[in-house]
């Protein structure tokens, strides 16, 4: 066999295993052909010599915002694929967002698709953001969507006038999402919650970029969380909860794990880094820490991110994606919307960061390949997992990405040999279309050395981006896995076969 590439000699981790040093991975026509040794090499065959370094899967990123219409000083495809791929992310999944007056999702994708096609460093798709549930949606379109279109996962938000969908809506959405094999993502806050904290908040004057954190506690998370759960045991339907930031909503989903429900849990790199203390902004310009508004918003207590890494380690979050959902800061169509002739307005600051470059970094740079064992914050196998084997698996990519293994697509990271490829994060490094990086300043023990995007290098550390934006291919998604418990639990207390009274 005549190999397109043969990487050399580099350590290979995958899900379950960290392989043996000296393994060569033989790649034609984009798809890892074998791993093996002393593989040929032709004159036409590229060798890369990856003596000493880690090769982890190329990353999914199944949490991505791109040219949103809420957003409109964040990244496009361009720039939010080109920062991908310069951060070893090689699949986005983003998000087509239907708008509340829409009464059809055709459009929605022919809207999203015109901005992604020939636009992407990285191969991608989408989930669908649903805010008007209408029947014809849920029973002739999803079905088709899924079927012909590949979109096999919606997400769906509790909180958010423009948005939100009330209990009776996600129930419906999750039965129908349940009989298509569809997954479901939910933001889960607690509406009410947070519109009487507001209302107090206004009241008083307190309007700075800070009260954003305190408007939205905790227990708002908490809550809409254990409530989503309930919804979810109800329909008997797989559910991810996104961007959880609080470890007693986490204990929720564990709890229902522990029960064999199929309630995954996503958290993101801002919820294990950052605290709320940013948000208070510099001493000069308190309006600065509009650059860390997100919702959920960032936690007051380096004890919350404490509970976060151990579900992390312990297997409870499913995936680890970047939230990637910027706004320009110094832009008056972006995060300045909050100054109100000059006058902080913390209610009308775009919310989310970038971090679409970062994530992968930030999260390998806490496994044993850049930490001291006893100071790891999770396995090397761990990492594979959470960035890439499995929302690969939970969004119907399983057996084309995610994993280094023969068949798959070779989409992969090598990163540097040992202790050589520390970085400080900063915006100068930066490829996103951003004034600013939320982890500026952060240290991380490596950055990916090369990222490889089906055979393809498209970041080469010491040349930047040499992929091009026509190469990213969309993805017919199938069906997604339940990586967690399983379907057809009964909820507690009902009596068997209840359900078929009402269904
Ligand atoms: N939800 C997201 O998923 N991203 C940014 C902000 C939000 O509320
Ligand atoms: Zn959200
Ligand atoms: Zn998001």
């Amino acid at each position: 066999m005549d190999f397109d590439l043969v990487v050399k000699n580099g350590i290979i981790v995958t899900a379950s295993e960290v392989l043996q040093p000296g393994l060569e991975i033989g790649i034609k026509d984009g798809k890892i052909i074998c791993i093996g040794t002393a593989l040929p090499a032709s004159t036409s065959t590229q060798v890369i010599e990856a003596e000493g370094a880690y090769i982890t899967p190329g990353g999914v990123d199944s949490h991505v915002h791109l040219a949103q219409k809420n957003s409109p000083t964040g990244d496009g495809w361009e720039t939010g694929s080109r920062s991908a791929i310069a951060g070893g992310t090689t699949t986005i999944i983003a998000f087509a967002s239907q708008p509340k007056d829409a009464t059809s999702l055709y459009p929605v994708l022919e809207d999203y698709d015109k901005k992604a096609k020939d636009q992407s460093y990285a191969d991608y798709g989408y989930h669908f953001i649903l805010t008007n549930p209408t029947k014809a949606i849920l029973q002739e379109e999803l079905p088709v969507m899924a079927a012909q279109h590949g979109i096999t996962s919606v997400k769906l938000y509790m909180t958010y006038e423009a948005m939100r969908v009330d209990d009776r809506q996600v129930l419906d959405i999750l039965f129908a999402c349940r009989s298509l094999g569809m997954t479901t993502m939910i933001h889960a806050e607690s509406h009410d919650m947070i519109n009487l904290i507001i209302e107090g908040l206004e009241r008083n004057k307190n309007a700075d970029p800070f009260f954003h954190a305190v408007a939205r506690p905790r227990i708002a998370e908490d809550e809409a969380s254990y409530r989503a759960i309930s919804l979810a045991e109800l329909a008997d339907a797989p559910m991810l909860i996104v961007h959880m930031s609080s470890e007693v909503a986490v204990n929720h989903v564990r709890e229902a794990q522990t029960r064999l429900l199929p309630i995954h849990a996503e958290t993101c790199p801002h919820y294990l880094f950052l605290l709320s203390e940013e948000i208070k902004g510099k001493s000069h310009d308190h309006f600065s820490g509009a650059k860390h508004v997100c919702s959920p918003p960032l936690r007051h207590h380096p004890k919350d991110l404490e509970g976060l890494w151990q579900s992390i380690a312990n297997g409870t979050f499913t995936t680890f994606s970047s939230d990637h959902a910027p706004s320009k800061y110094d832009h008056p169509g972006g995060k300045r919307l909050g100054l109100v002739d000059g006058i902080p307005r913390f209610t009308k600051i775009p919310n989310g960061l970038p971090g679409v470059e970062t994530r992968i970094p930030l999260l390998f740079g806490q496994t044993p390949a850049c930490q001291p064992p006893e100071k790891a914050n999770l396995t090397l196998s761990r990492f594979v997992q959470l960035t890439a084997t499995n929302p690969a698996k939970l969004y119907g990519l399983a057996g084309r990405k995610g994993s280094i293994a023969p068949g798959y697509d070779a989409d992969l990271i090598i990163w540097h040999p040992k202790d050589t490829g520390a970085v400080t994060i900063s915006q100068d490094l930066m490829h996103h279309d951003i004034d600013y990086t939320p982890f500026e300043g952060v240290h991380v023990g490596n950055w990916p050395r090369y990222t490889i995007l089906r055979g393809q290098v498209v970041w080469d550390k010491s040349k930047g981006v040499v992929g091009n934006m026509k190469y990213g291919q969309y993805l017919k998604r199938g069906k997604g896995q339940v990586l967690t418990g399983r379907i057809g639990n009964l909820p507690r207390g009902m009596i068997e076969d209840e359900r078929r009274y009402w269904l």
